[in-house]
């Protein structure tokens, strides 16, 4: 549906790289919504709630610190197949998988220095909002709605 949503986070090394602005370019140039956005630097807590389903895999550990080793920038993206069409934008999780043309297969190289976050499905889309941005989106009408939509 035109109002599926997902949640894209820039991790640090996004944020640290100077990526923020190109990332959210490419969100734009597609066609999608900001529906929400904002920069935190987020505590080990709050990322172990948002990983959840990670804990106990090895890389846990380090994927908390790097994560909470700086800060990161928050979005709700809105628009048609938003999750898994957001996922294909980031591409694998592996950088070296990830095609030339996604976010990941243009700008990184390393697994655990992937620069940025997607929602897997619409139901952790969700939870993910609701963890982030605890006090709700921003509903608003985007004049070129009937133009990127029939
Ligand atoms: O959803 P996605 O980010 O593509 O991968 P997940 O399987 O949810 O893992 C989250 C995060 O953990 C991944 O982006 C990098 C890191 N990670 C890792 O450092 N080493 C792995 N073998 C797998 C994942
Ligand atoms: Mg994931």
């Amino acid at each position: 549906s035109t109002t599926e949503r997902t949640y894209i986070m820039i991790k640090p090394d996004g944020v640290q790289r100077n990526l923020v602005g190109k990332i959210i370019a490419r969100f734009e140039e597609r066609g999608y919504k900001l529906i929400a956005l904002k920069m935190t630097q987020a505590t080990p807590e709050h990322l172990e709630k948002h990983y959840a389903d990670l804990k106990g895999k090895p890389f846990f550990p380090g994927l908390i610190k790097y994560m909470a080793s700086g800060p990161v920038v928050c979005m709700v993206w809105q628009g048609l197949d938003a999750v898994k069409t957001g996922r294909v934008m980031l591409g694998a999780t592996n950088p070296l998988a990830s095609p030339i043309g996604s976010i990941r297969g243009d700008f990184c190289l390393a697994v655990g220095r992937n620069i940025c976050h997607g929602s897997d499905s619409v139901e952790s889309a969700e939870k993910e909002i609701a963890l982030w941005f605890p006090d709700g989106v921003v509903q608003w009408t985007s004049a070129l709605e009937g133009w990127v939509f029939e």
